[in-house]
């Protein structure tokens, strides 16, 4: 572990803000890293105070000023070098994310590869910010639209994907022309200290001014605060629950300023009697298992047809109970521990309110204990039978519990389906063209995302990641994202010698 961190450029006590070049000597209260696996303590940070957040944030506005002036495909040229730079780490990067958060080692690496992908990306993207031209209405006129970059943007991120949805994030922000003061997790406080230790030796190489790529872990009621009122900062990229997206939302929203929330999701699974059930379970199992259904992605209902409920839910515990829990950085663990003993203990609740609300557990919820587990947060992952109208079936619990729910027509399926406050991810599993275009069609799933015979989760990049309702409503990552971390300006050219008006007026003076 010492070899990797240091490696990493980490050592026992690290400074908590960082403005890519430079390192604070900061004034707030140690955190201690403790690892989910065995509470051992991996790192520590000497946090930013709300004083030392200024001083990131005045660096990263005086450095926008210079970095919008770098040409595009040069912005890309930097973002190649950190790709490649993070493409030589993959694995250091991937052992800490299991190491601070849990996730089993394919996983971890799988979220590092997100962050190449998206760095491949944006480098393609540095030469396609395009605007369009529009024909004007007025005679030797000349109209078009331009992206320009926007300012130093806050992004904040949970602990559940460290490196991937900071990396979505930032690295379009960057190719943008905006500078970024990124809040992490304080529960992934060393991995994002890593990664911007990674990026900081690019910025350098390239000669490049303090200031772009900016980290400051602080504690949420002073540093998050601070930076969500920051009026420098046009827009905020928040990931997390729906009750900090609402609270971020509002603040942001009241100095009018932009916000891109990505919140929770109560993401389904319909299973029509016309599926493939063998296809269904191992989508099923790794949607809702894998990163023990810690991700605003998991599936946390199942929708089955009545026809394949019981056979659909004993070959779902039948694959549940193959799976192994233990250190996630052993091979064949499919299953590490949760985040910390709030995470069980909010698993456990959820199961109570469950069961008191009428539903039945089929399989697992239990806390693991002896050898191991004891030291760690482990659990084993949970089946339940539910209706879609109880209070816990509406909430997203950050576990992995799943609820199997019955229906007997696709247009039940489908309301159950859109009927939670939450609209991230969704899926159907059939194989019948009717059904599966219903689903996607407008009287379908009313998520911002929808898949037909794949899981809920394990999104690619390429696309725009984000939900409806209370998920948010922001995209990020790939396709048409981009625009949000620009400003859009329309120009009109009048290249005649006359001063027609537009609508026709005629105004002035012979
Ligand atoms: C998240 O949990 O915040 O689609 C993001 C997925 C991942 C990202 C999840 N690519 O599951």
């Amino acid at each position: 572990m010492k070899a990797i961190l240091k490696d990493l450029g980490l050592s026992d006590v690290n400074p908590g803000a960082g403005t890519g070049t430079t390192w604070l000597k900061c004034g707030g209260e140690i955190l201690e890293s403790v690892s989910p696996i065995d509470g051992q303590i991996i790192g520590r940070v000497r946090q930013a105070s709300v004083a030392d957040y200024d001083k990131v944030a005045t660096k990263a506005s005086a450095a926008f000023k210079e970095w919008r002036m770098v040409p595009a495909p040069e912005r890309g040229h930097i973002i190649r070098q950190i790709g490649n730079a993070v493409r030589a780490r993959k694995q250091e990067l991937g052992t800490l994310v299991s190491l601070e958060v849990g996730k089993i080692a394919a996983e971890a690496e799988g979220e590092v590869q997100e962050m190449i992908d998206i760095c491949d990306f944006a480098v393609g993207q540095s030469r396609m910010l395009y605007g369009l031209a529009m024909h004007s209405e007025r005679p030797r006129h000349r109209m078009y639209e331009q992206y320009h970059p926007l300012g130093p943007i806050g992004v904040i991120t949970a602990f559940n994907f460290p490196v991937a949805v900071w990396s979505w994030n930032a690295m379009v922000a960057l190719v943008a022309g905006d500078t970024v003061v990124w809040k992490p997790s304080s529960k992934a406080a060393l991995t994002a200290l890593a990664l911007s230790k990674i990026i900081s030796r690019v910025l350098q190489e390239n000669a490049l001014p303090e200031g772009i790529m900016n980290v400051v872990i602080g504690s949420r009621n002073e540093v998050g605060e601070r930076l969500i009122a920051d009026k420098r900062l046009p827009l905020i990229s928040a990931t997390g629950s729906v009750a900090m997206g609402r609270h971020v939302g509002q603040v942001v929203a009241s100095r009018l300023g932009k916000s891109l929330l990505e919140l929770g999701g109560n993401n389904a699974v319909i299973v029509s009697s016309q599926a493939d059930l063998d296809l269904a379970v191992r989508a099923i199992l790794f949607g809702a298992v894998g990163t023990a259904g810690q991700r605003c992605t998991t599936i946390r209902r199942v929708i089955a047809h009545k026809e394949i409920f019981n056979p659909l839910s004993e070959a779902l515990i039948q694959a549940y109970k193959q799976v192994v829990i233990g250190n996630p950085l052993e091979d064949g663990v499919l299953m590490g521990p949760l985040i910390d003993g709030q995470a069980v203990q909010d698993m456990q609740k959820a199961l109570k309110e469950l069961e008191s609300q009428g539903g039945r557990i089929l399989y697992g919820g239990e806390i693991l204990s002896g050898s191991i587990y004891d030291a760690g947060t482990y659990v084993t992952p949970c089946i339940c039978e539910a209706r879609n109208d109880y209070p816990i079936v509406q909430e997203e619990t950050f576990a992995p519990i799943l609820y199997l729910i019955p229906y007997d027509t696709l247009e039940e399926a489908i309301q159950y389906q859109n009927n939670v406050p939450q609209g991230l991810s969704s899926a159907i599993f059939t194989r019948d063209l009717h059904e599966s275009e219903i689903f996607l069609s407008h009287m379908g799933s009313d998520c911002g995302i929808a898949n037909v015979n794949i899981g809920t989760s394990g999104a690619e990049i390429g696309g725009a990641f984000g939900g409806e309702k209370d998920t948010g409503g922001g995209r990020e990552s790939g396709s048409d994202a981009w625009k949000t971390y620009m400003r859009r300006q329309t120009c009109t050219i009048n290249w005649s010698r006359e001063m027609p008006l537009a609508q026709g007026i005629e105004f002035g003076i012979d």
